[in-house]
């Protein structure tokens, strides 16, 4: 009993685990790989556990009384449940799920024809894709900071990008990008790069991280593959143009002035195989002159790939040799790098060295240097690359100068000083640059503060998305829940404050202050076409085997008591929810008809199917809205 209580102990075990993974990555880059990848074999118990840290004192009180409201929100990507989650802080608590991708059964998302029709259907009506991967989300912004209207997020899996306006909190478009696999990072502009009117978001900007054959065919020579960066309207969704690019994209950041969009690339040596794949020392940074592509889309020096319409530019090093007509420039940084981060004080992009254990602070200023033929060597843009620990993936700012970076290897964040990072780089040896670390559990994805990426950075919270929660929580079988733990950063020293499981698994994430956005909590019913204004106008239409009812609800009843179609009718259900008090959500449910969806407060959803088993079928309200809520249904009789 003793010995279990030993290898549970979370400070132990973590030492323990951290010390295991950290010598494995000292004995080799693929070693630290094999290591970090195995996860049910990296067991601390043989590991001499050493002893624990003393833990930091003080930290705000993530603890809020009951009725107490969160001060942040967080929107968080859900990984390969393909959704988006929005979490209140600093209590962590999940407040909403928001489906986009795939589909979600409270909602009915994928089943009403509104959520099928953003999802994309075939030809059959049956929905393209159930499956998807969500690993980066951001939100619009307006002078530097997030201004509330629109939040994106990716979906690798199927090179699709989803909208969530977030005055609802609902997905409204998905865009699939044409020739893209593995789409990995977005970012949106903050401004744009020659209009000053347009102090906001217009643009959103995508990596591809796997490089295909362009148009793809089963071509097995992958040195001929490329990638694409890709540009879609903020607001259409369309993508507005490609950039064809060496090597391949990985995360993604803008500038605040609007003229540099940056990617990450580890593939620099355009390898099909990991050992491929890390075989250089150096890998890049790849900038984008936001406005000199748009000039080369307009002047009509693109061309198209395969059945796509989008303008592809050439960005290559091949096209791009001469600094002034650039559309690209390639900064030199070490090994497999992950992670492009922009710094709130508008200067600096931070790269993560990944399988390098330095961070890479590349200045802007420098960067247009060079674009404008005054800054000879595209390396003196590298203005600091320190060490920092093993494994440097993601990187957030406190608005004080200070960096954080998660260490991967290390299961560390490192918090560290970016001007005294700068003046070590330059030969100024005495400057401690390494602030302070903390150790989390465990190995540490992304990272974010609230505020970070804003000129708003309020150096409040830091939130830190580990991937192996081994011991932390109750054992519930072998899937273990990730561990988004929430950190203090206001003071000198990280206070590690609490532990949220979440369930597999989160990426990126954005924390912003609460009242930057305006949730409107009761629909309009202009806001739907279908919408049935009112309860009179309900009833059943019929036109050949194409049959309409229409209905409305409002507690405790819906307009029809009973419906009849005949057996082979197709069936379009239109319920529009007439109450519209807040919180009076109805649902739909139609047994053995596969159906299922609600309805909030003045909003309309429709569904079709095929009347094809004769019968009684009790309709009834799944959501709980009332004293007679059980008593709340309709009688689809479906005669033979
Ligand atoms: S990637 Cu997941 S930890 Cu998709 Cu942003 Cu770095
Ligand atoms: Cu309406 Cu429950
Ligand atoms: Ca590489």
């Amino acid at each position: 009993m003793s010995d279990k209580t030993e290898v549970l102990n979370p400070e132990t075990a973590g030492m323990g685990r951290r010390r295991f993974i950290n010598t494995a990555a000292i004995a080799g880059l693929t070693v630290g790989i094999a290591a970090c990848n195995d996860k049910p074999a990296a067991a601390p118990a043989t590991t001499p556990a050493a002893p624990a840290a003393p833990a930091a004192k003080g930290g705000a009180n993530v603890h809020l009384k009951p009725g107490e409201l969160d001060t942040y929100y967080g929107l968080w990507s859900g990984g390969h449940t393909g959704d988006m989650r929005v979490l209140g802080l600093p209590s962590g608590r999940e407040i909403h799920r928001i489906p986009c991708f795939v589909p979600d059964a409270l909602v009915g998302w994928g089943v009403t024809n509104e959520s099928k029709k953003v999802m994309g259907t075939k030809a059959d009506g049956n929905l393209r894709y159930t499956v998807a991967d969500t690993h980066h989300t951001h939100a619009s912004y307006k002078d530097g900071n997030y201004d509330g209207r629109y939040a994106w997020i990716n979906d690798k899996i199927n090179s699709r990008i989803a909208r969530i306006r977030l005055d609802y909190f609902v997905c409204d478009k998905i865009t699939q990008l044409p020739n893209v696999q593995g789409f990995h990072g977005i970012f949106p502009d903050k401004r744009d790069p020659v209009d000053a009117a347009i102090n906001y978001t217009t643009r959103v900007f995508c990596g591809g991280e796997f490089s295909i054959p362009l148009p793809n065919a089963p071509i097995e020579d992958h040195t001929k593959y490329r990638s694409l960066f890709s540009c879609v309207d903020a607001e259409t969704m369309e993508v507005r143009w490609q950039v064809l690019i060496d090597g391949n994209c990985d995360l993604v950041a803008t500038s605040f002035d609007g003229k540099l969009a940056a990617t990450n690339q580890y593939n620099t040596e355009m390898g099909a195989k990991y050992e491929d794949m890390m075989s250089a020392e150096r890998d890049a940074c790849l900038f984008y002159n936001v406005a000199r592509i748009e000039a080369a889309v307009k002047a009509g020096k693109f061309k198209t790939i395969g059945a796509s319409k989008v303008p592809v530019v050439d960005g290559t090093h091949e096209a791009n040799k001469d600094p002034k007509t650039s559309l690209v420039a390639y900064v030199s940084v070490p090994k497999n790098p992950h992670g492009v981060n922009a710094s709130p004080d508008q200067k600096y992009f931070i790269c993560a060295g990944k399988l390098s254990p330095t961070v890479t602070t590349i200045e802007l200023a420098k960067v247009l240097d060079w674009f404008d033929g005054k800054l000879e060597n595209l390396d003196d843009a590298i203005v600091a690359e320190v060490e920092v620990g093993l494994g440097p993936l993601h990187t957030a700012f406190d608005g004080r100068g200070n960096a954080y970076t998660t260490l991967f290897l290390d299961s560390q964040i490192v918090k560290w000083n970016v001007e005294a990072a700068i003046k070590f780089h330059a030969g100024d040896k005495s400057a401690k640059y390494v602030v302070d670390r903390l150790d989390v559990h465990y190995q540490p994805g992304h990272i974010n503060a609230s505020q970070s990426e804003t000129i708003a950075a309020d150096g409040k919270y830091l939130a830190v998305g580990c991937k192996f929660s081994k011991d932390r929580f109750l054992p519930v079988g072998p899937l273990h829940p990730e561990n988004e733990q929430l950190i203090d950063i206001s003071g000198d020293k990280m206070v590690l404050l609490a532990d949220h499981p979440v369930r597999g698994e989160p990426h990126d994430f954005i924390i912003f202050k609460r009242d930057l956005v305006k949730p409107k909590q009761v629909y309009s019913l202009d806001d739907f076409p279908l919408a049935i204004k009112d309860s009179k106008e309900s009833g059943v239409f019929r036109n050949g085997k194409k049959v309409t009812v229409k209905m409305t609800s409002l507690a405790p009843a819906f307009s029809l008591r009973e419906f009849k179609v005949k057996k082979g009718d197709e069936v379009t259900l239109i319920l529009t929810n007439l109450d519209k008090i807040e919180d009076l959500t109805h649902g739909f449910a139609i047994p053995n008809y596969n159906v299922n969806f609600i309805v909030n407060p003045l909003e309309t959803a429709s569904v079709t199917f095929i009347a094809d088993q004769p019968g009684v079928f009790w309709c009834y309200c799944t959501h709980f809205c009332h004293a007679l809520h059980l008593e709340m249904r309709s009688r689809m009789i479906v005669e033979a």
